[in-house]
């Protein structure tokens, strides 16, 4: 069973309905004016934060999502139906990332947040748009706007006000079912908890999140374990609980004091400021008889080594002696956070546009064939818009492509009238207008 945290999915926004050519018919004239509809909207796609959700994992099933067409329009001036938005629903605290530039695009953080991540195509015109007083009968009419497609990374960063770290079986699944309502998988095996478990702990005057991460071993830094996976979790809390098992059935070799410091060099190796963050050290499973003198041992050892200053607190998740009191800890350390920490998880966002401006407006390519290929978002999405069966579509194109330069820049390249040429996989003979 894979921790699941992680999921790549592409996105395709609905294409706008095309405009249609029609005309009046009225008795009498054999043909009246134009009468052809625009097409309507395509669907954008939208991606919402909902606390309902835990994880990814639906999403390494269900790898596509596609927002409908607009429709077609339609004969008597009508504009075809827009398409409906469709929404991907991911759990608060989802980074999302643009798979092709590795640029993040937004982080979800609060429940009910949306974010547009591609934009549905614009309908068509129908010919009743095109009319002029020159042109008062055009047989022309424009496709819909291909919908964007998107290659995203999500990524979950669980949100939570404490983050309870610590060996494999040291007690921490078993303290959030003690302290929350949550009901985490607990069992003396190494590993029980796979993915993040998260509890709400209410008392009389504060509530907070309480994120039971899976278990930390040594490398964890470097991936071994479930490490890496459960170290991005960390970086999100606000307060740390490291749990040290004090009883001597840890499976833990060395002493308690090598244990905490392992635990530390994983938690400084993959963020230093990690080790800055409050931090409670929690003494567990106190009520077995072994326990209280490894905590002295391991009191002694702190001090040799001149940890003066942390705080211990000694608990036993089976009599619940010293839970309360750590909760009370816990919600004043909360509470007396400088105000960037409290504001920490309120990452801003990035600035996302819809359209690169960076982007080169087109190039040209040579195949050995002779063939020449015209690369280029937009011009690939004025061919897409061009109704090829209209002759005045077509011709408009034809001016469009002089517009865009590239009736001079294949010119340059060497291009003859004549020549064969290509855009989104459409061929037609370029002729020169001079
Ligand atoms: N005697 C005693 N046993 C405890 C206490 N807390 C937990 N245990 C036992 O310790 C074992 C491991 O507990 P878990 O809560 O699953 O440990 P964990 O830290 O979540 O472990 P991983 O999920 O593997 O990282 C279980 O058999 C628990 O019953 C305690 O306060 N006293
Ligand atoms: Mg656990």
């Amino acid at each position: 069973m894979a921790f699941v945290d992680q999921a790549k999915i592409e996105i395709k926004a609905g294409n706008g309905g095309n405009g249609i050519i029609a005309f009046r018919r009225e008795p009498y004239t054999p043909m009246g004016g134009p009468y052809g509809g625009d097409g309507g909207r395509g669907g954008n796609v939208f991606f919402r934060a909902d606390e309902g959700l835990r994880t990814l994992m639906d999403f390494r099933y269900n790898r596509h999502f596609k927002a409908g067409n607009g429709a077609n329009g339609g004969s008597k001036g009508m504009t075809g139906a827009s398409a409906d938005d469709k929404y991907i629903k991911v759990p608060t605290g989802t980074i999302i990332y643009d798979d092709e530039t590795g640029i993040q695009l937004t982080d979800l953080t609060k429940h009910g947040e949306e974010f547009m991540i591609a934009k549905g195509g614009r309908g068509g015109r129908g010919n009743m748009r095109f009319a002029t007083p020159a042109n008062p009968a055009p047989e022309i009419s424009e496709n819909g706007e291909p919908g964007m497609v998107k290659k995203v990374r999500l990524e979950l960063r669980v949100l939570a006000d404490v983050g309870l770290v610590g060996f494999p079986s040291a007690g921490k699944s078993t303290f959030l079912s003690v302290v929350t309502a949550a009901k985490p998988k607990i069992a003396s095996y190494h590993f029980t908890t796979l993915s993040p478990n998260i509890g709400m702990v209410k008392l009389e005057d504060d509530d907070f999140a309480i994120a039971d991460l899976p278990g930390l071993i040594e490398g964890a830094s470097q991936g071994v374990g479930l490490g890496l996976e459960f170290l991005r979790h960390v970086e999100r809390t606000k307060v740390i609980l490291h749990f040290i098992d004090m009883s001597d059935d840890s499976g833990i070799e060395e002493s308690k004091y090598n244990a905490f410091l392992q635990i530390r060099k994983e938690l400084e190796t993959y963020d230093p400021t990690l080790l800055k963050r409050p931090t409670v050290i929690v003494a567990s499973k106190m009520d077995l008889p072994e326990s209280a003198e490894n905590l002295a041992i391991f009191k002694e050892d702190l001090q040799a080594n001149n940890f003066n200053n942390l705080e211990i607190f000694e608990i036993s998740s089976i009599t619940q002696a010293g839970t309360k009191k750590l909760l009370y800890r816990v919600s004043d350390v909360l509470k007396n956070l400088p105000k960037e920490e409290k504001n920490a998880k309120n990452e801003e966002n990035a600035v996302y546009n819809f359209i690169d401006e960076t982007a080169e407006k087109f190039h040209i390519e040579r195949e050995d064939d002779g063939l020449w290929v015209i690369v280029g978002d937009d011009i690939e999405k004025l061919w897409a818009m061009t109704n090829k069966e209209s002759e005045e579509a077509l011709l408009r194109f034809g001016r469009q492509l002089r517009s865009f330069g590239i009736d001079d820049a294949l010119r340059e390249s060497g291009a003859k009238d004549g020549d064969e040429v290509q855009i989104n996989n459409s061929e037609f003979t370029f002729e020169f207008s001079d």
